[in-house]
């Protein structure tokens, strides 16, 4: 019988302090520029990652964690939240074609969020026989691809498959820095068997990051011309979509829009730009200001509006800023853009407040009248906000109601809600930057659950709520995810708003069929998720505590109750509410 070899080809034998497995040193160096945790689901072509986890760690080499994901939607997930959370990238790592087929979703959220990550799958070993790491089971060719990275081609900045063991530490930093660069994203490396089973030299593994990340700041120049227009508009107004880019960008919005009295509208807004209380958050519909509007100022929004139903007059003048302010990576998208900023979006909110200073003088007769003419018009809309949520009580209640309820369970402590089809971000009080995150725009649904658990896992100290669609749970692999806060002991709220159905797919069809059969009849065939089950008992299965409200009375009381779970019994606690379909 031929001996089996430990390392590179059959009989070469170089495993010492001095070589590292390419396995290994792939992790190693993954710690090295940053990666604190490998978010993993294993296979067949893990031997090299596993023994590679393990001879890093018997040779004192330090290693992120690696933490076991039952589903690979719940890794791409709690990466996401991570970097939600932390502003720093984190690693997934999924079995070859079929593991990284169930990343995609996860991919293609990330690619539209601008969340870097660093996606790694295996890749089914090339060779048939006579090399370690080379096929020894039927999936080594059944997972065989052309082209595996085409799976997720279209979502990732940059891909590559690693060739030779010796390109390991600068295949992790470049993937590093071009998933950091502006604007970010996720990036895709796989790796054959064979490769990651070579020897690899350990030498340099501790070295600095070798590639700087590429950061963009916003040109002065065209930053002075919006300062400009900003200042001396007559009816401006702010669309934000994905905040303000960082805590100070927050505050510094929130100033601006106070100082200068300019509406900012947050229409499907994916992060929060300035608290929901604030005298110029003018909601979440672009109807009652695009119309009016001489300057609209579009803040990193992919569709600051809808074509279909609002009109910016032609000599209004529009400004997008963000950091890739045309979304180059979406085939169409042809909102007009007078002026066009690229710059990362903190930077270009906190520039555009200093230069707006260097105008307040001439500009002090306009922001008295600007105040004057959307101060009570948005007063007024903020309290029509909350009596609609408040006339939403009774039993079922409708979804505004509970997030009223939901708002006023986490007053006073610092909480981040995620929403999924969940509660609504207008009736809450949310004055926080970071305090609200909405399913991605790419709408890839089984988002929210994950990625409360990165953040959870990023920031135990932090209230952590996932408020999802019954559709958006079940979408969730919520057997895995509820698996996952047992096991890594992340307590979150989950707060799942049960019309059992596909509610947004109902209102689709009515939206473009109005008077069509299905809206006249109320008879709507893809969209029943009845019989609806008992969602509790997929928390109680991984010993979670769970309540479920059919009586909305109960509602307040539930809610104090979830979040005392999670707080001070540190348990995942999941309250099912049924809401009017
Ligand atoms: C992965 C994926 N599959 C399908 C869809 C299409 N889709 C969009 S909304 C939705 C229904 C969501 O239902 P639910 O979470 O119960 O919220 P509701 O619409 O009832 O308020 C579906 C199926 C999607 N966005 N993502
Ligand atoms: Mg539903």
């Amino acid at each position: 019988m031929k001996r089996k070899p430990r390392n590179g080809v059959l009989g070469q034998d170089s495993a010492d302090a001095s070589t590292l497995t390419a396995g290994a040193a792939l992790i190693a160096r993954l710690k090295a520029v940053g990666v604190d945790y490998i978010f993993a689901n294993s296979g067949t072509d893990f031997p090299p990652i596993i023994e590679g986890l393990a001879e890093a760690a018997a040779k004192g080499v330090p290693l992120p964690r690696a933490l076991v994901m039952p589903h690979e939607s719940a890794a791409m997930g709690m990466a996401h939240g991570y970097y939600l959370a932390t502003g720093r990238a984190h690693a997934v790592m999924a079995h070859t074609n079929v593991g990284l087929a169930n990343c995609a979703i996860g991919a293609i959220n990330a690619a539209t969020e601008k969340i870097p990550m660093l996606l790694f799958s295996g890749r089914t070993p090339t060779l048939e026989s006579g090399r370690l790491g080379a096929r020894t089971v039927p999936i080594g060719w059944g997972q065989e691809m052309r082209d595996q990275a085409a799976l997720v081609r279209e979502a990732v900045k940059w891909d590559y498959e690693l060739r030779f063991p010796e390109q390991t530490h600068d295949i992790v930093d470049r993937a590093y820095a071009i998933a950091n660069s502006t604007p970010r994203g996720p990036v895709y490396v796989s790796l054959p068997r064979e490769v990651l089973c070579e020897p690899c030299e350990a030498a340099g593994l501790n070295r600095p990051l070798a590639i700087e990340p590429a950061r963009t700041a916003p040109d002065a120049e065209t930053l002075e011309r919006i300062a400009g227009l900003l200042a001396t508009a007559r009816r401006p107004v702010i669309f934000a979509q994905r905040g303000a880019g960082s805590a100070e960008a927050f505050h510094a919005l929130s100033a601006l829009a106070e100082r200068w009295a300019i509406p900012v509208v947050q229409y499907w807004a994916v992060q929060l730009a300035l608290p929901t209380t604030h005298p110029m958050a003018a909601g979440f519909d672009p109807s009652p200001w695009i119309e009016e509007a001489d300057l609209i100022l579009a803040l990193d929004s992919i569709a600051p509006w809808s074509p279909d139903l609002h009109r910016p007059r032609p000599e209004c003048a529009i400004v997008h800023i963000g950091a890739d302010p045309l979304y180059a990576r979406v085939p169409i998208r042809n909102f007009r853009s007078d002026i066009t900023l690229a710059g990362e979006l903190d930077l270009s909110v906190l520039r555009l407040a200093s230069a707006m200073e260097g105008h307040e003088r001439g500009a002090r007769g306009k922001i008295g009248e600007r105040r004057a003419a959307v101060r009570p018009r948005i007063a007024a809309l903020q309290a029509r906000l909350l009596e609609a949520a408040r006339a939403g009580a009774g039993t079922p209640p409708s979804k505004a109601y509970v997030s009223l309820c939901l708002s006023e369970a986490l007053a006073g402590r610092p909480a981040t809600v995620l929403s999924e089809l969940g509660c609504p971000l207008f009736p809450m009080t949310l004055t926080e930057p970071g305090s609200w995150y909405q399913e991605p725009h790419s709408g890839g649904l089984g988002w929210a659950f994950p990625a409360a658990l990165g953040m959870a896992l990023a920031d135990p100290g932090r209230l952590i709520v996932a408020t999802m669609g019954d559709g958006a749970y079940i979408f969730s692999n919520p057997a895995a995810c509820h698996q996952i806060a047992e096991a890594l002991n992340l307590p979150a709220l989950i707060v799942i708003l049960n019309n059992g159905e596909w509610g947004a797919v109902r209102q689709s069809v009515v939206g473009v069929y109005p008077d069509g059969y299905a809206a006249r009849t109320n008879v709507m065939p893809l969209t029943s998720l009845a019989p609806t089950p008992d969602f509790t008992k997929y928390a109680e299965a991984s010993r979670g505590w769970a309540a479920r409200v059919t009586d909305a009375e109960r509602l307040p009381g539930v809610l104090a109750e979830g979040v005392r779970q999670v707080v001070e019994e540190r348990r995942l606690a999941l309250i099912e509410v049924l809401v009017r379909p």
